[in-house]
């Protein structure tokens, strides 16, 4: 199977994890797509009455109130007690290390996605086998998200976290600017603010939860992509046609 028809094949298993009545995150990205598109069915055949979605990000909001699922803003749900309150949480990521940490939101979304998804009981991650890592940020970038005032200060500081490692480089992420005319524009998430991207040659060594609370002390820095013991569950769709769920 291509990458994308496991991420299908492993968005489809998630619904056994939803019951009735449930209020759930909903996470962004391709994976978490196929997910709204099952639920969304199963919700229009009557098999989940009462399930009420908190989206994190507008484009999954766009999405799941285009199939028609119910939506909840985050303090609705996150104040309301008991059954009442997020109890599952599902998303894609871009990477999955041996002890369930993720590395997630290369798509930008990863501030509301920490918030939406961590108010949750439990967070099951949906992956084809290629986010299997052994170390988090082997496969690509791990985002930063920062606030426009000052973003290259910010940046110098994240820098000097990882002052030595071999291989690290970090940037502020640029999309092609609307008037075409060749020139950049710097890319805004959902808050408005910036997303720096940072890169390791071999993936991040070191204690996580001490570089996680190391950047999280930079003034200016809001959150990082780092998703560190979140995850209860994670489906894996294996090329071999099967699939793992890991606890
Ligand atoms: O950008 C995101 O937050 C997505 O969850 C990403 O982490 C996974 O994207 P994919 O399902 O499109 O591979």
């Amino acid at each position: 199977l291509k990458q994308d028809e496991l991420k299908r094949v492993a968005a489809h298993r998630v619904v056994e994890f939803v019951e009735p009545g449930m209020t759930l995150a909903l996470g962004t990205g391709s994976t978490a797509a196929h997910a709204w598109d099952r639920l969304a069915n199963l919700i229009r055949t009557g098999a989940f009455p009462g399930v009420a979605d908190v989206p994190t990000s507008l484009k999954t909001e766009a999405h799941a109130a285009r199939v028609g699922t119910p939506l909840l803003p985050l303090e609705v749900a996150a104040s309301a007690s008991g059954a009442g309150g997020i109890r599952l949480s599902i998303d894609g990521a871009d990477e999955v290390d041996p002890d369930l940490n993720l590395v997630n939101g290369r798509g930008g979304s990863l501030l509301r996605e920490k918030m939406v998804e961590g108010a949750g009981e439990r967070f099951v991650v949906i992956v084809d086998e290629s986010k299997l890592v052994p170390r988090l940020g082997c496969t690509g970038i791990v985002p930063v998200e920062v606030i426009p005032f000052s973003a290259p200060h910010a940046l110098g500081l994240i820098r000097k976290v990882f002052d030595g490692v071999p291989g690290f480089h970090a940037r502020l992420r640029t999309v092609p600017a609307a008037k075409g005319d060749g020139s950049d524009a710097s890319f805004l998430t959902d808050n408005g603010n910036y997303i720096v991207e940072m890169f390791f040659e071999d993936g991040i060594r070191g204690d996580l939860r001490d570089i996680s609370d190391r950047m999280l002390r930079i003034t200016g820095v809001v959150e990082h992509g780092m998703f560190l013991g979140m995850a209860t569950t994670v489906i894996v769709a294996k090329k071999n046609d099967t699939v793992a769920v890991i606890n």
